[in-house]
């Protein structure tokens, strides 16, 4: 059965526009309940292991860069098929290409600067929810 959590990161473009509370109710619309978030700076090392998956890909300097040059906010968002749903709410990584009334094609300006991140599986959702938020956290908030 598919997870019920996975993890968002409102990405610094999209919180240097104001854009963070147009998003945060699009999720809520689309029925995910925020679990926990915080407004966080992402150093070089952070933003580098966040993204290590991608190291030696052409873009990731430029990533890296763009993800420590402002505040950012993770969020960690629950729903039914969380995972599948968020990644279809947002729509593709390409603003240009994303679907009409996804969150990129309505907030993201570049394929780079693309407003917001999603966990694409299960077991990365488990894992980047932790890189932000203890389970004692993530319980006690709601306990
Ligand atoms: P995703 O965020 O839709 O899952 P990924 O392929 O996992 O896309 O890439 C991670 C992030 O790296 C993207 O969201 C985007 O910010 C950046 N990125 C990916 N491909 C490119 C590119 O070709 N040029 C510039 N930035 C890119
Ligand atoms: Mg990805």
């Amino acid at each position: 059965m598919a997870s019920n959590r996975t993890l968002a990161i409102i990405k610094p473009d999209a919180i240097a526009s104001g854009k963070a509370g147009l998003i945060i109710a699009h999720l809520q619309k689309e029925g995910f309940a925020v679990r926990a978030a915080r407004l966080v700076r992402l150093s070089k090392g952070e933003a580098g292991a966040f993204y290590a998956v991608h190291e030696g890909r052409p873009f990731y300097p430029e990533l890296v860069t763009f993800m420590m040059s402002g505040p950012c906010m993770p969020l960690a968002l629950e729903r039914a098929d969380a995972v599948g749903t968020l990644r279809t709410v947002i729509g593709a990584t390409d603003p240009a290409e994303a679907a009409p009334g996804t969150v990129r094609k309505l907030y993201a300006e570049s394929k780079g600067r693309n407003a917001i991140h999603a966990s694409d599986s299960d077991e990365n959702a488990t894992r980047e929810i932790g890189f932000f938020f203890t389970e004692g956290e993530l319980a006690g908030l709601w306990g």
